[in-house]
């Protein structure tokens, strides 16, 4: 079991402890890569990814080809932004935390930095991901730190009667609806129960390094276990309210709608995206002295086991070769696929979880009854060709 899986359930079980202002401090995984085969060469997929259309909204993306290490550096992880980049002086910043509270507080970095320091290792996928032809490399793994968020909202003092938090971005632009047009903040909440975890922390540091710019700088939100969206980057303000919160990126963008039958009526569901799904992908394939191998890496629950099929055939067991242990943070694996016959081939993963929770086929009827591409955690299969 890894230290991060070790202190995560030393947290969890000490959450009661860390609501009550101690923090528990956790310690990275080691940057664990994938075995690369020393002199083997990656095999190309064949099924590129078609031109990024949106690359104001899509800024970077994860390569999965040249990806070696279980740590995803700074400098390659992908990188989503709905509006433009906000311009903050960081000195004079400092984040609000208002609305239905007994005692306002307004934070600068120095207050956050001061405070006890926490760590989580948490792989981060967009909701998106795959779900568009265009975008596959919406997800990577950090250790991020910063102060935990529970016990500054309780030494805000939530009221009675309050129920959602909303976390605020300072970044904005025009949303229409209907015949009006307004400005408006990006803004995600959850419920005062789920901000409340243990591990949700007001993140200002990424892999050791000062947060960067681009991923939120100076504060973001860092929610394990849910979608990126709902890791409000650029902090200005956390509200606690009484009602539901119905901005663009809860209830018009991130809501998966879904075609279900209830009784013998046809109905449309509406969901807003939020916690991360059972999924996995092959990475890449490599090839030494004419054998093949496959790679890849499987998120979403704490990760019992991988299955791959090759060719469309029967599904066989990888190889885990980090642990799996740990719900927040993707597990890699591998699978000797052998020689294999001139010609393109396919590869296709599946994620199983410690619970016994299949990934979904794409025709699995749960899938197949959603018309957004949000949360599209289905099989993925992939080509590559072998000369
Ligand atoms: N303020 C703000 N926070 C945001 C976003 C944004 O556009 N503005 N994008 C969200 C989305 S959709 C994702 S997937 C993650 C991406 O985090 P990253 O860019 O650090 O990888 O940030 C989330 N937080
Ligand atoms: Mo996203």
């Amino acid at each position: 079991m890894s230290t991060a899986a070790v202190s995560r359930r030393t947290m969890l079980k000490g959450g009661a402890a860390a609501m009550a202002g101690l923090s528990v401090i956790r310690i990275a995984g080691p940057a664990r890569a994938f075995q690369t085969p020393v002199g083997g060469t990656v095999v190309p997929w064949t099924d590129e990814l078609e031109e990024n259309p949106v690359p104001q909204v899509i800024v970077q993306q994860l390569d999965w080809e040249t990806l070696d290490s279980w740590i995803t550096p700074n400098d390659e992880f992908f990188i989503i932004k709905h509006y433009d980049e906000p311009v903050i002086d960081t000195a004079s910043w400092s984040l609000q935390i208002d609305g239905l509270v007994t005692t306002p507080l307004s934070l600068t970095l120095s207050d956050l930095q001061v405070r006890e320091r926490s760590e989580v290792t948490f792989t981060i996928e967009c909701s998106g991901n795959t779900g568009l032809p265009f975008f596959n490399g919406g997800i990577g793994n950090a250790t991020w730190g910063g102060a935990a968020l529970g016990p500054i909202l309780e030494e805000a003092g939530v009221l009675d009667g309050a129920s959602e938090v909303v976390f605020w971005g300072a970044d904005a632009g025009d949303q229409t609806r209907g015949d009006v047009t307004i400005t408006e903040h990006f803004a995600r909440s959850m419920s005062v129960a789920e901000a409340m975890a243990p591990e949700n922390m007001l993140c200002y540091e990424m892999n050791a390094e000062p947060l960067p710019p681009l991923h939120g700088a100076p504060v973001r939100l860092i929610a394990p276990g849910w979608y990126g969206v709902a890791n409000v980057k650029w902090l200005t303000r956390i509200e606690v309210t009484d009602q539901r919160f119905a901005g663009h990126f809860m209830a018009r963008d991130y809501v998966t709608m879904r075609e279900e039958t209830v009784g013998d009526e046809t109905i449309w569901t509406f969901a807003t995206v939020s916690h991360d799904r059972l999924k996995s992908v092959p990475a890449r394939v490599l090839e030494q002295d004419g054998s093949y191998l496959v790679q890849g890496a499987a998120w979403g629950e704490a990760i019992g086991g991988v299955d791959v099929s090759v060719d469309g055939g029967d599904w066989q067991p990888a190889e885990l070769t980090t642990d799996g242990a740990d719900p927040y943070t993707w597990t890699f694996w591998t699978f000797d696929l052998g020689q294999l016959a001139a010609g393109e081939h396919t590869v296709a993963s599946r994620a199983v979880s410690v619970s016994g929770d299949e990934q979904p086929a794409p025709d699995d009827p749960f899938l197949a009854g959603k018309s957004t591409f949000w949360e599209s955690n289905g099989i993925v299969t992939r080509t590559f060709l072998v000369s």
